[in-house]
């Protein structure tokens, strides 16, 4: 494999201020990213004195690595020295840090279509013991399609998922192949689920199925208790609502939930989740529908949750990722999201309950997935066919 010094890359970060977008083409004009950024600071010469241990950002090498068919989700597994990729054709993949890649077999039969497939994996925090890595996936049924999440044995060695049982579905199934969302994340006893609207608009704000909702569930699939609809129906799996297609969840150092969610044409948001809140769809947005006519946007008393950041025109965060790791100690606590039509990586700066966007890297690929490895490094992985995963490293 190629060892790539992106100099482009680099240029990018070097010039770039604290606060101040390197790439105008892709403005941030959410309130907090332009009122709160502060002015751009020279780069420090040779008579200052000493820099701050921690610097503004960090300059990085990319190194290129594997292709895959369609790359949909990458974890690493914790105890393992290997990571998960799932392709959305089907295909549960592991990949060793010498580059040895294996078919997991004992997957799924999944639905391909359109944005459907299989989708995340993420082990469960029993998965050194026992190998409990729980997947998300489309299936056919009664109605159309909807995505699941399936629990099972991933035995890394053998390369075999055992014991797979779906313990959660998108209520009802409906026609198309989109906005399936069903990305999962795990929070000590609580499993979170995105569950997208399906391109269908009104379930987001229907609290009789759980479709255009984030759930919260036991780590069986069971509605959490103590949820905020709890009211003996299908909404006691629902944590928040009014959401379109949240592709990235995360949480924070401080464990606040954060989710990236696509907007329609224009309208991306980063949301800070919180328990029982809505977030307006399809009743409001910073952007507008594809046949130009408008929503109605976020505003004050509308009674419903804004976005920390948001993006007009779209970049389509196809991904989302809190970045806890060493190497790069200026972003700690930092959300960093794949863009697809942006074909970039966003860096947004969080301080509480504040969001600012700060960084935009083009990489000249859309970009599906963002993780961090144990050792601190930050991968990603390209788009559709061929899609690599690509390492970042401090320069
Ligand atoms: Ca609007």
């Amino acid at each position: 494999m190629r060892r790539l010094t992106a100099l482009a890359l680099l240029g990018l970060a070097a010039c770039s201020g604290p606060g101040e977008s390197p790439t105008p083409a892709a403005t941030t004009d959410g309130p907090a990213a332009t009122s709160a950024a502060p002015s751009a600071s020279p780069t420090p010469t040779t008579t200052s004195p000493a820099p701050s241990p921690i610097p503004e950002t960090h300059e990085f090498t990319v190194t290129e690595h594997e292709a895959f068919d369609e790359p949909w989700a990458v974890a690493f597994l914790p105890g393992t020295d290997v990571m998960a990729v799932t392709e959305r054709g089907g295909a549960l993949k592991l990949r060793a840090m010498d580059g040895t890649v294996t078919e997991v077999s004992g997957v799924p039969d999944v639905h391909v279509a359109g944005q459907g497939g299989l989708g995340d994996i993420i082990p469960g925090p029993t998965f050194e013991a026992d190998g409990t890595v729980y997947l998300s996936w489309v299936e056919r049924g009664d109605g159309g399609t909807g995505a699941v999440v399936g629990r099972g044995r991933l035995d890394v060695g053998r390369a075999e998922l055992t014991s797979l049982d779906v313990i959660w579905e998108q209520t009802p199934k409906v026609s198309g192949d989109g906005h399936f969302s069903h990305r999962l994340l795990i929070d000590g006893e609580h499993l979170f689920v995105s569950s997208g609207e399906r391109q269908k608009f009104t379930p987001a704000q229907d609290m009789t199925v759980n479709l255009g909702k984030i759930v919260r569930l036991t780590l069986d699939g069971d509605p959490a208790p103590g949820n905020p609809f709890a009211d003996g129906g299908i909404a006691e799996q629902f944590w928040s609502a009014g959401h379109r297609n949240v592709l990235g969840l995360a949480l924070d150092p401080e464990g606040r939930l954060w989710a990236s969610e696509m907007g329609p044409k224009g309208g991306d948001e980063l949301n800070l989740i919180v328990e029982g809140a809505n977030y307006g769809w399809p009743e409001v947005s910073n952007g507008s529908h594809y046949s130009g006519e408008d929503i109605p946007d976020h505003a004050p008393g509308d009674g419903f949750d804004p976005p920390k950041v948001f993006w007009t025109p779209s970049i389509s965060p196809g991904s989302l990722m809190i970045y806890d790791g060493d190497l790069f100690p200026a972003w700690y606590g930092d959300a960093f999201l794949g863009a697809l039509s942006g074909e970039a990586l966003v860096r947004v700066d969080l301080d509480g309950e504040t969001a600012t966007e700060k960084e935009n890297w083009p990489m000249g690929e859309r970009i599906r997935a963002v993780a961090t490895a144990p050792d601190g490094a930050i991968w990603l992985a390209e788009d559709g066919d061929g899609g690599r995963l690509l390492e970042l490293r401090p320069a």
